[in-house]
């Protein structure tokens, strides 16, 4: 059996119960198979890959907090501290009912290769919680982030490991969290990303991967003789990637038709309305059905649908395998062209090969959506010399980012002969500075 396949196979042995871990896994060490081979007896000798897969260090706690009625409730929390080979663990805070350890590992296991594609000095880590913050007030929120933060804080730090948002976790959430790490360990550091700009935050984090998977799909676009201007572009999620996405495709000339929200979608025909989505969602906090009874062109629907509206172009940006296979048939079938995940793995794997071998453009959200973690990394280096930067400087330092992921993901795909390979390309690229940094460290 090739080292690939044993690896793969204790992974789902020795982690049962975590598909989407394994998937990931699986995803990453399939499109290595080829650099993996020819360095198989010392990749072999080193354990490498067994050490790729298993992270570092993880953590699991309790955080008890109490409601507005008095109940107390107790959630589970957890951080992953998967690989600091090239720098401290980096990586978002999930907060939604859905979280399981074996969710929080998927997550920190693509965040490694996503932070290596950055060219900057980060790590793969990521946490969270199975707190539901829908329907909960403002100081529910606060009790359950300041509990929650009461053990994280042991744990990270500036130059350890530095959490940002991810679902469910945005500003107000970053905020309470801070206060509270702050409180605690007495310490006023970037120990956090994603904060608010009267703090330490950096302008255009909030807009960082939505702009981000825009500039990257553009310039897949482009090298591919394919744009944006004049293209409809179908949107999943309403949320933070989602209407930064949104707010950018239409920047580029595109006419976005779709949004959706865990309970229902929209489709638009004039165009989605992106004052009113944010004042749905970022202001009221409501649903989807508030966007259409102020907006005649929307249609509101229950349930999954955003794929069956013809498009050009497709980005996902809710939530891991939103997009199966009877979506990527559908989304061919339309003519549609280019699919970019602003959204982690929202692809399952039988899609992404179902697009590929229909000559579907497919970027990857290991590489599409790292805009937001690049950004998180020039607002860590903001905090280290207590300087803060214009829009339009850390805006095009995003861009150039996103330009050159999408160079090296390409260069690298035609160097192993899969050009046009996305995924591939952005797993050898992300790869190879790692190995060569856990390499340079010894068997750490
Ligand atoms: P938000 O919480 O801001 O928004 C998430 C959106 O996706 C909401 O519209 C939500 O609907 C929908 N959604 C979430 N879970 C589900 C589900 N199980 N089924 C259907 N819809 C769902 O999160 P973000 O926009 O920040 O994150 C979206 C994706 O992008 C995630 O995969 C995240 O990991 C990824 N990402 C985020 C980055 C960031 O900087 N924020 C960076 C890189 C990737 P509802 O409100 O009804 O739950
Ligand atoms: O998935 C991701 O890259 C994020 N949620 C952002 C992480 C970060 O540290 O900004």
């Amino acid at each position: 059996m090739s080292y690939v396949d044993q690896v793969i196979e204790e992974v789902i042995a020795k982690n049962p119960a975590e598909p989407e871990f394994h998937q990931a896994v699986r995803e990453v060490l399939e499109s290595l198979r080829v650099v993996v081979e020819a360095n198989e007896e010392q990749y072999k000798k080193d354990a490498l890959l067994e050490r790729l897969v298993n992270p570092e260090r993880q953590f699991k706690f309790r955080v008890p907090w109490v409601d507005d009625n008095g109940q107390v409730h107790v959630n589970t929390g957890y951080r992953v501290q998967f690989n600091s080979a090239i720098g401290p663990y980096k990586g978002g805070l999930r907060l939604h009912p859905s979280v399981n350890l074996g969710i929080i590992k998927f997550l920190g296991f693509e965040q490694i290769f996503k932070n290596s594609l950055t060219g900057l000095p980060i790590g793969g880590g990521k946490g969270g919680s199975d707190f539901d913050p829908k329907g909960k007030s403002d100081r529910e929120i606060m009790a359950f982030c300041q509990s929650f933060m009461t053990e994280l804080c042991k744990y990270i730090g500036a130059d350890t490991d530095v959490p940002a948002g991810d679902i469910g976790t945005g500003a107000r959430e970053i905020g309470y969290m801070f206060g509270q790490y702050k409180r605690i360990r007495g310490l006023y550091e970037g120990v956090l990303t994603g904060k608010g700009l009267s703090y330490g935050g950096s302008l255009v984090r909030t807009e960082a991967t939505g702009y981000g998977l825009l500039y990257l799909t553009d310039e897949m676009l482009k090298c591919n003789g394919k744009s944006l201007e004049g293209a409809t572009v179908a949107v999943s999620g309403a949320g933070n990637v989602a209407i930064y996405a949104t707010e950018k495709a239409q920047q580029l000339g595109a006419k976005v038709v779709t949004c959706s929200d865990s309970t229902g979608w929209i489709y638009d025909k004039d165009g989605i309305d992106v004052a009113l989505l944010k004042e749905v969602k970022e202001v009221k906090r409501a649903r989807l059905t508030e966007y259409a009874a102020a907006r005649p062109s929307a249609e509101y629907h229950e349930g999954k649908g955003v794929w069956t509206i013809p498009c050009d172009v497709a980005l996902p940006c809710a939530t891991q395998n939103e997009l199966d296979l009877e979506d990527a048939k559908t989304l061919v079938a339309n003519g549609c062209f280019a699919v970019a995940e602003g959204a982690n793995m929202p692809t399952t794997m039988e899609a992404t090969e179902y697009l590929q071998e229909n000559g579907i453009l497919f970027a990857p959200g290991k590489a599409a959506n790292a805009g937001g973690v690049a950004t998180s990394a020039l607002e860590m280096s903001q905090n280290s010399e207590r300087l803060s930067w214009s829009f339009e400087e850390v805006d095009s330092k995003l861009k150039n980012i996103m330009v050159n992921i999408f160079h090296n993901l390409d260069d690298a795909a035609k160097r192993y002969g899969m050009e046009g390979n996305y995924v591939a390309g952005a797993n050898i690229a992300g790869f190879e500075k790692v190995v060569d940094a856990m390499n340079a460290q010894g068997i750490v």
